[in-house]
């Protein structure tokens, strides 16, 4: 066996190339210094100084999204690691595989309140997968080696490495793991065969189903393996906000996405559905609305590579275990089975129903009476001119809707967003580590004005590190989530949600910050688009720069609202299509008579 002489700092840096890493997002600092030294001579090791640490956990989950390999970041102990909280937790709940490596004081000193000491692992514990506090520097390559194993096999998630300071400066022999031994820890990937074929029974005996697909499918590079599914079947499919781009919004057999700003048909057709087979998707409340009168006709099949999952929410009639490609491409060999033995289900009146439901219901929007842009517009013709071979990186808010709503998702990696956590201050970073991992892709972050004041600095990092991704900013002036529930919810009572980055409605000039402004302070190119006649050209124009990151400013009605929406703690049945115009259902099935 091969060993060498060298520090743990070394052997770290040794370890991440032993396991592929090519890139670190990361922010110096006293504990992890050691670890800085030997990353400076590192070939294979490229590492991008971020501005905060919350943008290197938000950019190693752009990267991970984007090649599917788990993204790193590094910070130093105490604020340096609590600055990770936000991104470990946005990556625990959205699954996102991801390994933070933070410095923690000496071993010695552990536990004394010693400069710069926070326990991370002990805050971290509820929001990682799992995570190590190293105390030795030989344990430091089987630990990197677990961590990596850890965070991208079964469910991905985020891993956690404290390496104490002393422990990066010890000499030790480098020694690559040969094996792997993890007690306890032995995903399920291959689904039980039985259940399968229960599965595709239920399938070819049911009159109303619905194939609810979630993350979990893009995760498991499920996409073929769905269609094929799906096109054998004739479902009709819904995908949740995690899951844009699992199937193609093109396809006919897709009803959009489900949930709180779903369209009418994807939350009728769960809502009146009689069997929901549920992939890589865990019933989330924005998707069910009020549990207990969540699809209340529908038997459930539930497969998730996490059995925590199963029946959490919702009872699973069929609950299986596994890794979603291997689901899905089971099950597509028992329905075959089914179908040559005659078993076939006949769902034609279920299609003329929904078919009604999208045709009466699409998606739509107003144009503003005052002539000013409507946000809608400018992320639907982003969409159109872009096209779907770009990945679109939303921040959280009003503008994080229209994005899953208005732009068609052909295919899987085309959309990244907060789901889970709905984190503020996502995209620019996260569309940064995108960038970084498929440099070939186009890259847009969509963001609102609020989000982008949360973690703009890393402009910076994509100027002076030739990262030249594109941002649109859907600037309402307001914090417009929260001003359109005090619209609804709080009779108009705009209670601290005007930033003030917009003039209001007619007239006046402040700007603060004025983001052209900003963008050209921050070494990008700052363009400005007010008016509907200029938004074709001025997305031509950010299209045609490559050389530099590209902010516009698309100044927009402050009024606008996301529709349909389902209320908060309100049943799916009570969706309004519009401010106070609920679907007409017009159901001829007398037993769902809450539908009218
Ligand atoms: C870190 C964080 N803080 C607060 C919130 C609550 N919140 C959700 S949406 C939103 C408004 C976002 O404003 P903006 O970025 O301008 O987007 P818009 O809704 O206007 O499109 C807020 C404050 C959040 N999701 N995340
Ligand atoms: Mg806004």
């Amino acid at each position: 066996m091969m060993t060498e002489q060298m520090t743990g700092a070394q052997s770290l840096i040794r370890s991440l190339e032993h396991v592929g890493v090519d890139v670190v997002f990361g922010i110096p600092g006293g504990a992890i210094l050691p670890a800085y030294d030997p990353l400076y001579d590192s070939a294979k090791v490229r590492h991008i100084l971020m501005r905060h640490e919350q943008g290197a956990g938000h950019a190693a989950e752009g990267y991970a999204y984007a090649t599917g390999r788990p993204g790193v970041c590094m910070a130093t102990s105490g604020p340096g690691a609590t600055n990770l909280v936000t991104p470990l937790a946005d990556a625990y709940m959205d699954s996102v595989p991801m390994v933070a490596i933070t410095g923690q004081v000496a071993a010695p000193l552990i536990g004394t309140d010693a400069f710069q000491e926070a326990d991370i692992c002990g805050i971290s514990m509820p929001i990682t997968k799992h995570n190590f506090l190293v105390r030795e520097a030989a344990d430091i390559p089987r630990i990197v080696a677990e961590a990596f194993h850890i965070a991208s096999t079964g469910r991905p998630g985020p891993v956690l490495v404290d390496i104490a300071k002393t422990a990066l400066q010890a000499g030790t022999e480098f020694q690559w793991p040969q094996r792997l031994d993890l007690p306890g820890y032995r995903p399920v990937t291959k689904p039980h065969g039985k259940q399968v074929r229960e599965a595709a029974r239920l399938i070819a005996e049911a009159r109303r189903p619905v194939l609810y697909v979630g993350g979990g499918v893009l995760k498991a590079g499920a996409a073929q393996e769905l269609r094929v599914l799906a096109e054998l079947t004739g479902l009709p499919v819904v995908t949740t906000l995690m899951a844009r781009g699992a199937f193609p919004d093109s396809h006919r057999q897709h009803l959009g996405m489900p949930g709180m700003h779903g369209t009418v048909a994807a939350v009728g057709a769960l809502q009146r559905a009689d069997l929901i087979v549920a992939l890589g998707a865990r019933f989330d409340d924005r998707v069910t609305g009020k549990l207990d009168s969540f699809a209340p006709d529908a038997k459930i099949v539930h497969a998730d590579i996490d059995p925590a999952e199963i029946s959490k929410n919702r009872h699973a009639d069929v609950p299986i275990v596994g890794d979603c490609r291997e689901v899905l491409a089971d099950l597509v060999v028992a329905v075959r089975a089914d179908q040559a033995a005659g078993r076939q289900g006949d769902y034609e009146a279920w299609w003329a129903q929904l078919d009604r439901l999208r045709t009466d219901y699409p998606l739509g929007y107003e144009q503003p009476a005052d002539g000013s842009l409507a946000p809608q517009h400018v992320i639907k013709r982003l969409g159109e001119i872009v096209g779907p071979d770009a990945a679109y990186v939303p921040g959280v808010g009003q503008h994080q809707m229209w994005a899953a709503q208005f732009i068609d998702y052909e295919k899987p990696g085309s959309f990244i967003n907060s789901g889970g956590a709905g984190t503020m201050g996502f995209s620019v970073p996260a569309a940064l580590g995108a960038k970084v991992g498929r440099p070939d892709q186009a890259v847009w972050s969509i963001d609102g004005d609020g989000c982008f004041q949360m973690t703009n600095q890393e402009l910076a990092t994509c100027a002076v590190e030739g990262i030249p991704i594109k941002v649109a900013v859907v600037n309402n002036g307001n914090l417009g989530m929260v001003r359109q529930w005090q619209t609804l919810f709080y009779e108009g009572r705009y209670s601290n949600t005007n930033l003030q980055t917009a003039p209001p409605a007619g007239g006046g000039k402040v700007r603060i910050p004025d983001f052209v402004r900003l963008a050209e302070a921050y070494g990008c190119v700052g363009l400005r688009c007010e008016r509907a006649e200029d938004v074709d050209a001025t997305i031509e124009k950010a299209m045609a720069i490559d050389d530099a990151p590209v902010v516009v400013d698309f100044t927009v009605n402050h009024d606008a609202m996301v529709w349909p929406m389902v209320g908060p703690g309100v049943s799916n049945d009570n969706i309004q299509y519009a401010r106070d115009m609920a679907p007409d259902w017009d159901d001829e099935d007398e037993e769902r008579a809450t539908f009218r």
